[in-house]
Protein backbone atom coordinates (compact mmCIF):
# COMPACT_ATOMS: atom_id res chain seq x y z
CA UNK A 1 0.00 0.00 0.00
CA UNK A 2 1.44 3.12 -0.84
CA UNK A 3 2.49 5.96 1.57
CA UNK A 4 -0.17 8.14 1.20
CA UNK A 5 -3.17 5.99 1.59
CA UNK A 6 -5.24 4.60 3.79
CA UNK A 7 -8.08 2.04 3.98
CA UNK A 8 -11.22 2.57 4.88
CA UNK A 9 -11.28 -0.11 8.22
CA UNK A 10 -8.08 2.48 9.40
CA UNK A 11 -9.24 5.91 9.19
CA UNK A 12 -10.36 6.25 12.87
CA UNK A 13 -7.76 6.74 15.33
CA UNK A 14 -9.99 5.32 18.24
CA UNK A 15 -11.02 2.47 15.76
CA UNK A 16 -7.08 1.96 15.41
CA UNK A 17 -6.28 2.21 19.09
CA UNK A 18 -8.39 -0.75 20.06
CA UNK A 19 -7.79 -2.89 17.89
CA UNK A 20 -4.24 -2.40 18.69
CA UNK A 21 -4.90 -3.40 22.51
CA UNK A 22 -6.53 -6.16 21.72
CA UNK A 23 -3.89 -7.70 19.71
CA UNK A 24 -1.46 -6.96 22.90
CA UNK A 25 -4.32 -8.90 25.21
CA UNK A 26 -3.91 -11.85 22.91
CA UNK A 27 -0.55 -11.61 22.82
CA UNK A 28 -0.02 -11.63 19.50
CA UNK A 29 1.16 -7.98 19.74
CA UNK A 30 4.35 -8.45 18.20
CA UNK A 31 4.09 -10.82 14.87
CA UNK A 32 0.76 -8.80 13.85
CA UNK A 33 1.85 -5.48 14.33
CA UNK A 34 4.67 -6.34 12.40
CA UNK A 35 2.94 -7.15 9.82
CA UNK A 36 0.35 -4.60 9.72
CA UNK A 37 2.62 -1.81 10.19
CA UNK A 38 3.66 -2.73 7.17
CA UNK A 39 0.15 -2.45 5.58
CA UNK A 40 0.02 1.28 6.97
CA UNK A 41 -1.07 1.28 10.13
CA UNK A 42 2.16 4.00 10.94
CA UNK A 43 0.47 6.36 8.95
CA UNK A 44 -2.75 6.64 10.08
CA UNK A 45 -2.99 10.27 9.00
CA UNK A 46 -3.05 11.04 5.43
CA UNK A 47 -1.29 13.18 3.62
CA UNK A 48 -2.76 15.19 0.97
CA UNK A 49 -3.44 13.86 -1.93
CA UNK A 50 -2.22 15.87 -5.57
CA UNK A 51 -5.83 16.65 -6.12
CA UNK A 52 -5.86 18.40 -2.99
CA UNK A 53 -5.96 22.46 -2.52
CA UNK A 54 -3.44 23.96 -0.69
CA UNK A 55 -6.35 27.01 0.93
CA UNK A 56 -6.64 25.99 4.79
CA UNK A 57 -9.58 23.87 5.85
CA UNK A 58 -12.74 25.22 7.85
CA UNK A 59 -13.11 23.94 11.14
CA UNK A 60 -14.73 20.51 11.63
CA UNK A 61 -17.51 22.58 13.57
CA UNK A 62 -17.97 24.84 10.75
CA UNK A 63 -18.43 21.68 8.23
CA UNK A 64 -20.61 19.63 10.37
CA UNK A 65 -22.82 22.31 11.82
CA UNK A 66 -23.70 24.51 9.06
CA UNK A 67 -25.15 22.12 6.10
CA UNK A 68 -27.67 21.71 3.32
CA UNK A 69 -29.86 18.36 3.68
CA UNK A 70 -33.24 19.53 3.12
CA UNK A 71 -34.61 15.92 4.13
CA UNK A 72 -33.60 17.29 7.70
CA UNK A 73 -35.08 20.45 7.30
CA UNK A 74 -34.30 23.66 5.67
CA UNK A 75 -32.49 25.45 8.53
CA UNK A 76 -28.50 25.37 8.25
CA UNK A 77 -28.48 24.36 11.81
CA UNK A 78 -31.10 21.42 11.14
CA UNK A 79 -28.76 18.59 9.90
CA UNK A 80 -26.77 18.53 12.81
CA UNK A 81 -29.83 18.25 14.88
CA UNK A 82 -31.98 16.16 13.48
CA UNK A 83 -29.17 13.82 11.02
CA UNK A 84 -28.76 11.32 14.00
CA UNK A 85 -32.27 9.83 13.22
CA UNK A 86 -31.01 8.70 10.11
CA UNK A 87 -29.54 4.82 10.36
CA UNK A 88 -26.95 3.82 8.13
CA UNK A 89 -26.15 0.15 9.03
CA UNK A 90 -26.80 -1.73 7.14
CA UNK A 91 -26.63 0.56 4.17
CA UNK A 92 -26.93 -1.02 0.51
CA UNK A 93 -26.86 0.59 -2.78
CA UNK A 94 -28.45 -0.36 -5.58
CA UNK A 95 -26.51 -0.44 -8.66
CA UNK A 96 -28.80 -0.80 -11.85
CA UNK A 97 -29.03 0.59 -15.22
CA UNK A 98 -26.92 0.06 -18.31
CA UNK A 99 -23.86 -2.34 -16.44
CA UNK A 100 -22.79 -5.99 -16.29
CA UNK A 101 -22.66 -6.11 -12.92
CA UNK A 102 -25.98 -4.76 -11.42
CA UNK A 103 -27.30 -5.45 -8.12
CA UNK A 104 -27.68 -4.76 -4.53
CA UNK A 105 -24.03 -4.24 -2.82
CA UNK A 106 -23.38 -3.91 0.72
CA UNK A 107 -21.76 -0.43 1.64
CA UNK A 108 -18.44 -2.21 2.74
CA UNK A 109 -18.79 -4.77 -0.57
CA UNK A 110 -19.06 -1.74 -2.99
CA UNK A 111 -16.15 0.12 -1.31
CA UNK A 112 -13.99 -2.70 -0.73
CA UNK A 113 -10.09 -3.39 -2.02
CA UNK A 114 -10.59 0.72 -2.90
CA UNK A 115 -7.36 2.59 -0.94
CA UNK A 116 -8.76 5.75 0.59
CA UNK A 117 -7.26 9.30 0.37
CA UNK A 118 -7.74 12.64 2.05
CA UNK A 119 -8.90 15.44 -0.78
CA UNK A 120 -8.91 19.03 0.35
CA UNK A 121 -11.27 20.61 -1.97
CA UNK A 122 -12.60 24.26 -2.44
CA UNK A 123 -16.49 23.80 -1.83
CA UNK A 124 -19.45 26.43 -3.15
CA UNK A 125 -22.84 26.29 -2.58
CA UNK A 126 -25.09 28.26 -5.26
CA UNK A 127 -26.34 30.17 -2.72
CA UNK A 128 -23.24 31.92 -2.14
CA UNK A 129 -21.35 30.47 0.77
CA UNK A 130 -18.10 28.90 0.00
CA UNK A 131 -15.72 25.96 2.43
CA UNK A 132 -12.95 23.92 2.40
CA UNK A 133 -13.04 20.44 3.29
CA UNK A 134 -11.06 17.68 3.73
CA UNK A 135 -12.52 14.85 2.27
CA UNK A 136 -12.17 11.44 3.24
CA UNK A 137 -12.84 8.92 -0.33
CA UNK A 138 -12.32 7.96 -3.22
CA UNK A 139 -12.53 8.78 -7.41
CA UNK A 140 -15.61 7.57 -8.32
CA UNK A 141 -14.35 6.19 -11.29
CA UNK A 142 -12.90 3.58 -9.08
CA UNK A 143 -16.49 2.40 -8.19
CA UNK A 144 -17.91 2.63 -12.07
CA UNK A 145 -14.66 0.22 -13.14
CA UNK A 146 -16.31 -2.30 -10.15
CA UNK A 147 -19.92 -2.48 -11.98
CA UNK A 148 -18.91 -2.26 -15.86
CA UNK A 149 -21.00 0.21 -17.78
CA UNK A 150 -21.94 -0.70 -20.84
CA UNK A 151 -20.88 1.15 -24.32
CA UNK A 152 -24.20 2.66 -24.33
CA UNK A 153 -24.19 4.55 -21.27
CA UNK A 154 -23.58 8.01 -21.52
CA UNK A 155 -25.04 9.37 -17.86
CA UNK A 156 -24.60 8.16 -13.98
CA UNK A 157 -27.59 8.88 -11.82
CA UNK A 158 -27.86 8.72 -8.31
CA UNK A 159 -30.08 8.80 -5.30
CA UNK A 160 -30.26 9.80 -1.92
CA UNK A 161 -32.97 7.48 0.63
CA UNK A 162 -36.37 7.81 0.93
CA UNK A 163 -37.23 6.85 4.45
CA UNK A 164 -39.64 9.67 5.56
CA UNK A 165 -39.96 8.15 8.95
CA UNK A 166 -36.28 8.94 9.74
CA UNK A 167 -35.86 12.39 7.45
CA UNK A 168 -39.37 14.34 8.55
CA UNK A 169 -38.59 16.50 5.28
CA UNK A 170 -39.66 14.40 3.08
CA UNK A 171 -42.90 14.42 4.72
CA UNK A 172 -43.21 18.15 2.94
CA UNK A 173 -43.36 18.53 -0.63
CA UNK A 174 -40.48 20.93 -0.12
CA UNK A 175 -38.54 18.99 -3.34
CA UNK A 176 -39.63 15.96 -5.36
CA UNK A 177 -38.60 12.99 -2.66
CA UNK A 178 -36.11 11.34 -3.42
CA UNK A 179 -33.23 13.72 -3.80
CA UNK A 180 -31.62 12.98 -7.25
CA UNK A 181 -29.04 14.17 -9.71
CA UNK A 182 -26.51 13.09 -12.59
CA UNK A 183 -23.18 13.55 -14.25
CA UNK A 184 -22.21 12.96 -17.90
CA UNK A 185 -20.21 9.89 -17.89
CA UNK A 186 -16.79 12.12 -18.37
CA UNK A 187 -17.51 13.98 -15.40
CA UNK A 188 -18.17 10.95 -13.41
CA UNK A 189 -14.86 9.58 -14.77
CA UNK A 190 -13.13 12.83 -14.14
CA UNK A 191 -10.18 12.20 -11.15
CA UNK A 192 -11.48 14.97 -9.46
CA UNK A 193 -15.10 13.47 -9.35
CA UNK A 194 -15.19 11.37 -5.89
CA UNK A 195 -17.31 9.42 -3.73
CA UNK A 196 -16.98 10.69 -0.30
CA UNK A 197 -16.93 8.21 3.03
CA UNK A 198 -15.46 11.03 5.76
CA UNK A 199 -14.47 14.01 6.45
CA UNK A 200 -11.10 14.99 8.65
CA UNK A 201 -10.23 11.53 8.87
CA UNK A 202 -13.08 10.22 10.61
CA UNK A 203 -16.04 8.77 9.29
CA UNK A 204 -18.84 11.09 7.34
CA UNK A 205 -20.91 12.66 10.25
CA UNK A 206 -24.59 11.85 9.05
CA UNK A 207 -25.87 15.29 8.33
CA UNK A 208 -22.50 15.82 5.40
CA UNK A 209 -24.34 12.92 4.07
CA UNK A 210 -23.36 9.33 5.74
CA UNK A 211 -22.10 7.03 4.66
CA UNK A 212 -21.53 7.33 1.31
CA UNK A 213 -21.92 10.54 -0.97
CA UNK A 214 -20.55 12.95 -4.28
CA UNK A 215 -18.40 15.57 -4.31
CA UNK A 216 -18.07 17.39 -7.28
CA UNK A 217 -15.81 20.50 -6.87
CA UNK A 218 -15.79 22.26 -9.85
CA UNK A 219 -19.80 22.34 -9.30
CA UNK A 220 -22.19 23.80 -7.21
CA UNK A 221 -22.74 21.91 -4.09
CA UNK A 222 -26.49 20.72 -4.88
CA UNK A 223 -24.94 18.29 -7.21
CA UNK A 224 -22.95 16.60 -4.25
CA UNK A 225 -25.95 14.23 -3.59
CA UNK A 226 -25.95 12.86 0.03
CA UNK A 227 -26.83 9.19 1.55
CA UNK A 228 -26.68 7.42 -1.70
CA UNK A 229 -28.71 4.20 -2.15
CA UNK A 230 -28.88 3.72 -6.16
CA UNK A 231 -26.26 4.33 -8.73
CA UNK A 232 -27.54 3.81 -12.15
CA UNK A 233 -25.97 4.21 -15.52
CA UNK A 234 -28.36 5.51 -18.18
CA UNK A 235 -28.51 6.72 -22.12
CA UNK A 236 -30.57 9.86 -21.39
CA UNK A 237 -29.89 12.95 -19.08
CA UNK A 238 -31.00 11.90 -15.33
CA UNK A 239 -33.27 14.10 -13.34
CA UNK A 240 -31.62 16.77 -10.92
CA UNK A 241 -33.71 17.69 -8.25
CA UNK A 242 -33.04 21.54 -8.13
CA UNK A 243 -33.32 21.58 -11.82
CA UNK A 244 -36.77 19.84 -11.75
CA UNK A 245 -37.42 21.79 -9.18
CA UNK A 246 -36.96 25.46 -11.15
CA UNK A 247 -35.28 24.70 -14.13
CA UNK A 248 -34.58 28.53 -15.00
CA UNK A 249 -32.90 28.90 -11.87
CA UNK A 250 -30.74 25.49 -11.57
CA UNK A 251 -29.24 24.17 -15.02
CA UNK A 252 -28.00 20.41 -15.28
CA UNK A 253 -24.38 21.08 -15.38
CA UNK A 254 -24.22 23.81 -13.13
CA UNK A 255 -20.23 24.58 -13.13
CA UNK A 256 -19.07 27.21 -10.55
CA UNK A 257 -19.46 30.05 -12.93
CA UNK A 258 -19.09 33.36 -11.91
CA UNK A 259 -19.87 35.05 -15.73
CA UNK A 260 -23.62 33.27 -15.52
CA UNK A 261 -25.19 35.07 -12.80
CA UNK A 262 -28.17 32.85 -10.81
CA UNK A 263 -31.64 34.77 -12.04
CA UNK A 264 -31.97 36.26 -8.80
CA UNK A 265 -28.36 36.86 -7.34
CA UNK A 266 -25.19 37.38 -8.94
CA UNK A 267 -21.98 34.45 -8.78
CA UNK A 268 -19.69 36.65 -8.95
CA UNK A 269 -18.34 36.84 -5.03
CA UNK A 270 -18.68 34.41 -2.27
CA UNK A 271 -18.93 34.33 1.25
CA UNK A 272 -16.23 31.92 2.87
CA UNK A 273 -17.81 30.15 5.49
CA UNK A 274 -15.75 30.96 9.52
CA UNK A 275 -14.69 34.32 9.39
CA UNK A 276 -17.51 35.91 10.68
CA UNK A 277 -20.72 37.62 8.59
CA UNK A 278 -18.60 41.02 8.05
CA UNK A 279 -15.71 38.68 6.21
CA UNK A 280 -14.08 39.48 3.08
CA UNK A 281 -16.06 37.97 0.25
CA UNK A 282 -13.61 36.43 -2.07
CA UNK A 283 -14.32 36.17 -5.99
CA UNK A 284 -15.70 32.78 -7.02
CA UNK A 285 -13.32 31.66 -9.76
CA UNK A 286 -14.42 29.67 -13.15
CA UNK A 287 -15.42 25.93 -11.95
CA UNK A 288 -14.38 26.73 -8.77
CA UNK A 289 -10.45 27.35 -9.29
CA UNK A 290 -10.63 23.50 -11.16
CA UNK A 291 -10.53 25.01 -14.67
CA UNK A 292 -6.69 23.61 -15.84
CA UNK A 293 -8.16 20.20 -14.86
CA UNK A 294 -12.13 20.33 -16.24
CA UNK A 295 -12.61 23.31 -19.08
CA UNK A 296 -12.11 20.22 -21.66
CA UNK A 297 -15.07 18.44 -20.28
CA UNK A 298 -16.93 21.39 -21.78
CA UNK A 299 -14.96 22.79 -24.78
CA UNK A 300 -17.18 23.79 -27.66
CA UNK A 301 -20.35 24.09 -25.28
CA UNK A 302 -21.94 27.56 -24.47
CA UNK A 303 -21.88 27.75 -20.75
CA UNK A 304 -24.61 30.52 -20.77
CA UNK A 305 -27.08 28.52 -21.99
CA UNK A 306 -25.95 24.60 -20.19
CA UNK A 307 -25.42 27.05 -17.18
N1 LIG B 1 -29.77 14.34 -0.32
C1 LIG B 1 -29.37 15.61 -0.32
N2 LIG B 1 -28.15 15.91 -0.78
C2 LIG B 1 -27.72 17.20 -0.78
C3 LIG B 1 -28.57 18.25 -0.32
C4 LIG B 1 -29.86 17.88 0.17
O1 LIG B 1 -30.67 18.73 0.59
N3 LIG B 1 -30.21 16.56 0.16
N4 LIG B 1 -28.13 19.55 -0.36
C5 LIG B 1 -27.07 19.87 -1.34
C6 LIG B 1 -26.55 21.23 -1.17
S1 LIG B 1 -27.53 22.51 -1.70
C7 LIG B 1 -25.29 21.46 -0.70
S2 LIG B 1 -24.63 23.02 -0.67
C8 LIG B 1 -24.46 20.35 -0.15
C9 LIG B 1 -24.04 20.67 1.28
O2 LIG B 1 -23.10 19.73 1.72
P1 LIG B 1 -22.49 19.89 3.19
O3 LIG B 1 -23.63 20.04 4.14
O4 LIG B 1 -21.68 18.66 3.44
O5 LIG B 1 -21.64 21.13 3.16
O6 LIG B 1 -25.16 19.10 -0.11
C10 LIG B 1 -25.94 18.85 -1.28
N5 LIG B 1 -26.46 17.48 -1.23
MO1 LIG C 1 -26.10 24.32 -1.97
Amino acid sequence: MVQNSFKYSEITPKKMFLNRRNLLQTGLSSSILTISGSLGWCNSTPVKSEWSTNRKPNSYNDITSYNNFYEFGTDKSDPKKYAHKLSTKPWKVEISGLVEKPGFYDFGDLIDGIVLEERIYAFRCVEGWSMVVPWVGFSLSQILKKIKPESSAKYVAFETLFRPDEMFGQRYKILDWPYREGLTIAEAMHPLTILATGLYGEDLPKQNGAPLRLVVPWKYGFKSIKSIVKISLTDKQPVSSWNKQNPTEYGFYSNVNPEVDHPRWSQATERPIGNGIFAKRRKTLKFNGYGDEVAALYVGMDLKKYF
